[in-house]
């Protein structure tokens, strides 16, 4: 530490709030790599949570393995864990020895308290201020504060005049506390309060729980490290670290996919029995990828939970109280326990369930409830509050932190907390939050990301440093759109549901937001170091003369969309486009066996229709309600030259259930067999015959819309121009009520942004498409409106829905489309679909995102045929 010239005052590089797991890390890192660092810790010595929480039975719930450090090999080696989840004392003493082993006490300030922090423009550094009275002067703040590490304010009446003892499992004393002989209340039934009762009731004379949530709990089965961990560490611990780095929650293994309600029962009771064996957090989901998702497969793991909850705890009553029904299982933090449930079946324990029979006051004496009976008095020596933190930004608005032009994080965040990646706020320079609100952080291994964000803020002040830049802040724009994200990823799961900690439910007045993102630590980790990548995408980067900003959004894409194509990126997959045209059809054939199948409908129907070249196939999708029901002709995508109903099968069926339509899709010849035209002339023909026949297929009229996807879409509304043409030139009509083209290609010379921009990585490709053309049509066809229906006359044309994807490199040909319709006084829509890819809408059950696209589409369909229908009458 130095002393600044202006006001004499020590001034540092970095300092760092906390010394817990993440203050140290962060220590040993800014230290080894060169920076002058002050870290303050309130407590007098290292450990943060693990300081604080030193109630009985405090362990973590991650294996020991997995809930320690890994950056330094040699640190791993010299280091046993005694059992698969190490007490609270263990964890002490490992950090207790990072402490010395890196000499890092010697960069802390102990009992020291930072109380606030002011940046000044100016200097261009934060002024800290202490408990102690003293100002530090620092370039950057890094709070490694801890997600659960501020006790919530108590919020029990009567709790101050209370006679006998009262204990805080997040503030446990030091010497213990001896309940022997003693009646005990326990408030809250928390992880803290699941581990503690066991032994809290081995020891005391009476133990009453009062319970406000039931919760999932599962026997952690602790004893040694289980053989199948240690297989998979020893001898490769740094590939198991790395896999963990890129895992969805920071431990390898745990891999998850299909759905739990579509899996036969016999299978699914045993993952589930396994689950339960095995007593490890992210094993819970069974391997099942929607457990957190889709609430008829919660509700079946949670009914498997109950199940096992009515067998271990003998009084029905009591088990019944200890069913958790409120919130979905997961959506609330699940717990490990070690004969938890079985406690309440020693005769000295017993629950109040404070739903019916809330707290009214705490008494001299005990505890007051108000019942259906009127008030129950009972009394107690110990009343033990196992009541929560203030997650996540407790700790962080705690300090009293001013940003730039006097803005307060407090104020910033009074709405919920926004974040660039959970690292940086806008408006508050050089001040970094380690696994906050953004982040994964308590949705995940706390070690993973502990690591991850010191390594990246280190990372990101080194290169600060080397660049001869002073200061770093995210835009708003960046901002705004990783809050986006990080919403997008929320929402996508049944947790938002739940009145948890996660959702800042547990204290009152808190905004009720989703605090960290859930969209895996891989996903994440990726996130940032594409942030990185592209030079530090979405940050102002300042120095004495210069700045830098590339401003910008890092996921537009939704999350579970992003998912799809890492793990595509992760297949390595050949183009499609070298593998020819048969080579292509089969991994097309082979891929849509594999896909989700779709929903349940009343009817799936294959037929032949008489195409103009001879007999074609059809399938038909018909709603489980009576008909007969509006007619949909559908045309599936796959560039002219793939593709099939079986491809586009759960989308049809999807899109028939929620239309209550009457769906038929149409094969159509493909090329480089049969090239433009034959495609149009069978989709022409196909909607004829569908009209002509439409009371036959079980449809209400001949109006039908005309749909289709890609270059089904295409097909489709070049039909409806044909038909169109057709009756000018005095054909019969075909009378369409309506084109819903999601995604179609409209034009062959596409140059615009968005192909610019997702001309790969988005599954369809540039060169795909080229590949697709060059296969259907002559060079000298393609300006035929046939091929580029945009280039039609697109006057008097059925209405229109054009769907679009925001990262489809067709986006703004759809756009472009919807747009000269309009001008061309065809009634139509553009129905712009954020974050989403050229297929994903059609992933169904895999993108949960794409349903409430689908749902729209449906809406459209809906609309198309009301208006048809007031037309008819009105006609
Ligand atoms: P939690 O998980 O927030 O649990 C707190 C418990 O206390 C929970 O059951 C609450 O019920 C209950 N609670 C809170 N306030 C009250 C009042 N006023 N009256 C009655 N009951 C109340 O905290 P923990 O310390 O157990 O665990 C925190 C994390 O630490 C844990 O997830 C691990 O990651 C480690 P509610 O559910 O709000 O109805």
């Amino acid at each position: 530490m130095t002393t600044s010239a202006e006001s004499d005052r020590p001034t540092v590089d970095v300092v760092v709030v906390g010394a817990g797991f993440a203050g140290l890390y962060l220590l040993h890192r800014l230290h080894t790599a060169g920076f002058a660092v002050q870290g303050f810790e309130a407590a007098d010595d290292v450990g943060g949570t693990w300081y604080w929480n030193r109630y009985p039975g405090a362990r973590c719930d991650i294996p020991s393995i997995d809930y320690s450090y890994s950056f330094d090999p040699e640190l791993e080696a010299a280091w046993e864990w005694s059992e698969k989840y190490a007490t609270q004392p263990e964890i002490l003493r490992y950090l207790d020895h990072v402490a010395e082993r890196f000499d890092l006490r010697r960069h802390i300030r102990f009992e020291t308290q930072v109380t606030g922090a002011t940046w000044s423009d100016n200097e261009t550094r934060w002024h800290v201020v202490t408990d102690a009275g003293d100002t530090v002067i620092a370039r950057h703040v890094v709070m490694a504060t801890g997600c659960l590490s501020v006790p919530k304010d108590l919020d029990i009446t009567g709790i101050d005049r209370f006679g006998g003892e009262v204990y805080t499992t997040g503030r446990w004393p030091h010497d213990g506390v001896d309940v022997a002989g003693k009646r005990v209340a326990v408030i809250g039934t928390g992880s803290s309060a699941i581990q503690s009762i066991p032994l809290l009731a081995a020891e005391c004379d009476q133990l009453t729980v009062y319970q406000r949530t039931a919760n999932f709990s599962f026997p952690a089965g602790n004893g040694p490290m289980p053989q199948h961990i240690l297989d998979s560490y020893r001898g490769r611990e740094q590939a198991y670290r790395e896999e963990a780095r890129w895992s969805t929650a920071g431990v390898p293994g745990h891999t998850s996919a299909g759905k739990a309600r579509l899996a036969p029962v016999d299978e699914r009771q045993a993952r589930f029995e396994a689950a339960w064996q095995r007593g490890e957090l992210l094993a819970i989901g069974s391997g099942y990828g929607d457990i957190r998702t889709d609430e008829a497969s919660n509700e079946l793991l949670a009914e498997f939970v109950r199940d096992k909850i009515r067998k271990i705890v003998n009084d029905p009553d009591t088990a019944e109280l200890l069913c958790p029904r409120s919130h979905p299982i997961g959506t609330k933090r699940s717990c490990l326990d070690s004969g938890y449930y079985e406690t309440f079946n020693l005769p000295h324990v017993s629950l109040v369930d404070l739903r019916t029979n809330p707290i009214d006051t705490v008494t001299e004496t005990g505890i007051r409830t108000i019942g259906p009976d009127g008030a129950e008095d009972q009394g107690f020596d110990v009343i033990v509050l196992a009541t929560g933190f203030d997650a996540m930004t407790g700790a962080i608005v705690a300090v009293d932190v001013e940003g730039r032009d006097g803005l307060t994080l407090k104020e910033k965040w009074a709405d919920g907390p926004t974040t660039y990646l959970g690292l940086t706020t806008t408006g508050f320079p050089n001040f970094f939050t380690i696994t906050g609100p953004g982040s994964p952080s308590v949705l995940s291994n706390m070690m993973v990301s502990i690591e991850q964000h010191v390594d990246w803020i280190t990372d990101c002040l080194t290169h600060l440093r080397d660049e001869g830049l002073t200061s770093i802040e995210p835009t708003p724009a960046a901002e705004a759109g990783w809050v986006q994200h990080v919403n997008d990823a929320a929402n996508m799961t049944l947790y938002p549901q739940a009145d948890s900690w996660y959702m800042g439910a547990n204290v009152e007045g808190k905004p009720r937001v989703f605090l960290p993102f859930v969209g895996g630590v891989g996903a994440y980790r990726a996130a940032c170091d594409d942030v990185v990548a592209k030079d530090y995408l979405g940050f102002h980067l300042r120095g004495e003369d210069e700045e830098r900003c590339l401003d910008g959004v890092i996921r537009r894409v939704q999350p579970d969309v992003n998912l799809v194509l890492m793990a595509m990126a992760a297949l390595d997959l050949p183009p499609l486009e070298s593998l020819g045209a048969e080579g292509a059809r089969e991994f097309r054939a082979l891929a849509s066996a594999g896909q989700p199948p779709g929903p349940e409908i009343g009817e799936v129907l294959d037929g032949t229709w008489p195409g103009p070249e001879g007999e074609m196939a059809y399938r038909l999708y018909r709603p489980p309600t009576d008909g007969p029901h509006p007619l949909v002709v559908y045309f599936h995508g796959g560039g002219w030259v793939l593709g099939h109903a079986d491809s586009e099968d759960p989308f049809c069926r999807d899109l028939c259930l929620r239309s209550n339509t009457l769906i038929v899709s149409f094969d159509y010849r493909h090329a480089p067999e049969d090239r433009f035209p034959a495609a149009v002339d069978d989709a022409v023909a196909a909607v004829r015959w569908a009209a002509e026949n439409a009371v036959d297929l079980g449809a209400d009229d001949g109006h039908p819309v005309v749909a289709g996807h890609s270059a089904g879409g295409n097909l489709a509304t070049v039909a409806c121009q044909l038909l169109r043409d057709a009756e000018r030139a005095g054909s019969a009509a075909v009378p369409i009520a309506g084109q819903l083209l999601i995604t179609p290609v409209t034009d062959h010379d596409p140059d615009s942004p968005s192909l610019a921009q997702f001309a790969t990585g988005h599954i369809l490709t540039r060169s795909l498409m080229d590949w697709f053309w060059d296969q259907y049509a002559d060079e000298s066809d393609r300006d035929d409106p046939r091929a580029s229906p945009l280039r039609g006359d697109l006057a008097g044309l059925p209405p229109a829905a054009v769907v679009t994807c925001e990262l489809d490199p067709l986006r703004d040909q759809g756009a472009a489309y919807a747009d000269a319709l309009a001008a061309a006084g065809t009634p139509a829509q553009h129905l712009p679909m954020r974050g989403q890819v050229h297929t994903s809408l059609h992933a169904v059950d895999v993108v949960i995102t794409g349903e409430g696209p689908r749902a729209e589409m449906a809406d459209v369909l809906t609309g198309f045929f009301n208006t048809s229908e007031d037309h008819h009458g009105t006609a």
